[in-house]
């Protein structure tokens, strides 16, 4: 009998299944539901409702519809759940579910014979939850900061500046905004903790890496910092979940799932986390000298921390990492449905738009794109608008180039505070089957880079973390290096390597990209003439 873990990832698009076994490197199972898909009913466009340009939503019953539907998925496609050891999950950062009083109560009493989304209906104090686009809680920021006693005071307590898509901001503006709906909330997950409380029976804590995208974690003690609390809501303490090393097993699956869909009773739950957290695990950073790249709906920079090292300057995160360690990170909101709006918007598919990418020089002429078609993150764009220099909407070459090369020089000068030089840089996530994208992102930060046969990381990260959660807990201990070794390394199918060429010009072109951001972000002076010296230098 093949004993087989189970990682879960529900991101802001689709819900993925990978089933890895113990003794061979192979996936069993994989399975990804997309969210607008499978569920019209919903009427998500990216798996998110946009209330307005700042208020970004999603359905959390859609989620609950969504983990349904993979275990009826498995159940019809042969995957023999009764050998299912252990699951675990992952989700996407920062969004909150508020449930009422009858949560627990439901979770506890589910009758198998009927459907967890009918059960579960009603349990939610707000029917929607605030994903971590959402960029609306400016004000809640600044007077969380402002109690904290500032930003560098914030950051050194919680792990990060206030940000506006982070629980706590949400948190305050919810309770600001709805008192009574808040005062009837009686427990607020975060995706990951929600979705493993309904595998539990019982609400689940919140792990260390998740719960540090929170501003309410103190980063240093892990434990709920009371000052951060008292600045974000009244009464919240009680309204959390406890918090908890991410590698806990956190109790057995509920008997719901048992009889529903045949789940071995004693399959236990280890803790959910980020997507973050549970992909430094999936891409196999468990030591220094490595960074990842993210391409998924949000780009993400990040690299494992044995030491806790914060960025004062405000743009970057620290996580609790899965090892018990920390990791960095930067988020940008314009990945990938910038790149897909700059396709679509000419009218092309994915070959095009690589054909036209490899076809078009480093430097594109010295076209410059600040690629902020959705409020960014870092830097801090709250009125967004794509900016172009040198060429127009329409010019399909000028575009296609630019966008790339404009979201990776941007990536490439906000990550400087990570000082280690990257030895190399692992890619991840949807758009990192492109190949010419890769070449760009190697190109402009000189590094090798590697990638899986598999973009889904932050699912093989939660699988991965239910089999080092499971052998410690039979006491048959596997390091994380030989997980890692056979689950990860074992599936590197490409590498990268910089064209050396193009450095000095890579090298000018972020300094002429900083020109242009400043210029359009802080009023710095005009780009133009160093934009012309440019182009006469490589392209005159
Ligand atoms: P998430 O996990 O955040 O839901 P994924 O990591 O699955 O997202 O990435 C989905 C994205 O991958 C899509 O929005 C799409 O833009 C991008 N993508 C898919 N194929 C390509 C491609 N060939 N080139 C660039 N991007 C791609
Ligand atoms: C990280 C972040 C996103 C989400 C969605 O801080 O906001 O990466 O986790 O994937």
């Amino acid at each position: 009998m093949k004993e087989l873990f189970l990682g879960l990832d529900c991101s802001t698009q689709g819900l993925t299944a990978i089933i890895i076994g113990k003794s061979t490197n192979e996936i069993e199972f994989f399975h990804k539901l997309d969210f607008d898909t499978i569920f019209p009913q919903y009427n998500t466009k990216n798996g998110v409702l946009l209330l307005d340009e700042k208020t970004v939503h999603s359905p959390p019953l859609m989620w609950v519809e969504a983990l349904e539907a993979i275990f009826d998925y498995m159940l019809n496609n042969g995957v023999k759940i009764e050998n299912i050891r252990a699951i675990s999950g992952s989700a996407q950062q920062h969004g909150q579910v508020y449930l009422n009083n009858t949560f627990e109560k439901k979770l506890r009493n589910l009758d198998a014979m009927l459907s967890l989304t009918s059960q579960l209906e009603h349990v939610f104090s707000r029917e929607t939850s605030p994903i971590w686009m959402d960029s609306s809680t400016s004000i809640q920021c600044e007077e969380i900061r402002q109690a904290l006693g500032g930003k560098e005071a914030t950051i050194k307590i919680t792990g990060s500046n206030t940000f506006e898509r982070f629980s706590g901001p949400q948190i305050k503006k919810f309770y600001q905004e709805n008192p009574k709906k808040y005062s009837q909330t009686t427990k607020i997950h975060l995706v990951s903790s929600f979705l493993a409380s309904i595998l539990l029976g019982e609400n689940a804590p919140i792990d260390y890496g998740d719960g540090a995208g929170m501003n309410l974690m103190n980063i240093q003690k892990k434990q709920w910092d009371q000052r951060a609390i008292n600045a974000t809501a009244p009464d919240l303490k009680i309204k959390l979940p406890r918090l908890c090393a991410s590698h806990e097993i956190i109790g057995k699956i509920s008997p719901y799932f048992v009889k529903r869909f045949g789940f071995n009773p004693d399959t236990c739950i280890v803790a959910w986390s980020g997507d973050n957290p549970n992909s430094l695990i999936g891409v196999g950073l468990i030591e220094k000298g490595k960074i990842a790249i993210s391409l998924g709906t949000s780009d993400t920079y990040f690299s494992y921390l044995k030491e806790l090292t914060l960025d004062l300057r405000g743009e970057g995160h620290v996580f609790g990492a899965p090892t018990g360690d920390y990791m960095s990170l930067i988020c940008y909101k314009n990945g990938s449905l910038t790149r897909e709006h700059v396709k679509n918007s000419l009218g092309l598919d994915w070959q095009e738009f690589s054909r036209i990418l490899n076809n078009t020089p480093p430097g594109n002429y010295g076209r410059i794109m600040l690629p902020y078609y959705l409020p960014e993150i870092v830097p801090l764009v709250l009125n967004p608008q794509i900016k172009r220099f040198g060429f127009d909407e329409f010019n399909k070459e000028g575009n296609v180039r630019a966008v790339i090369e404009g979201q990776i020089l941007s990536m490439k000068l906000h990550s400087d505070w990570i000082n280690e030089a990257p030895e190399e840089i692992m890619v991840t996530g949807g758009a990192s089957v492109n190949d010419e994208i890769l070449q760009t992102i190697t190109d402009i930060f000189r590094v090798p880079l590697k990638k899986l046969d598999i973009t889904n990381t932050a699912a093989l990260g939660a699988a991965l973390r239910s089999l080092y959660s499971y052998t410690r807990h039979i006491n048959e201990k596997i390091s994380w290096q030989e997980l890692i070794n056979a689950h990860v390394n074992s599936r590197i199918v490409k590498k990268i390597t910089p064209r050396l060429q193009y450095k000095q010009l890579y090298n000018d072109m972020v300094k002429l990209y900083k020109k242009h951001e400043d210029y359009y972000l802080k009023r710095g002076p005009n780009p133009e003439p160093f934009r012309q010296e440019f182009i006469r230098k490589y392209f005159g």
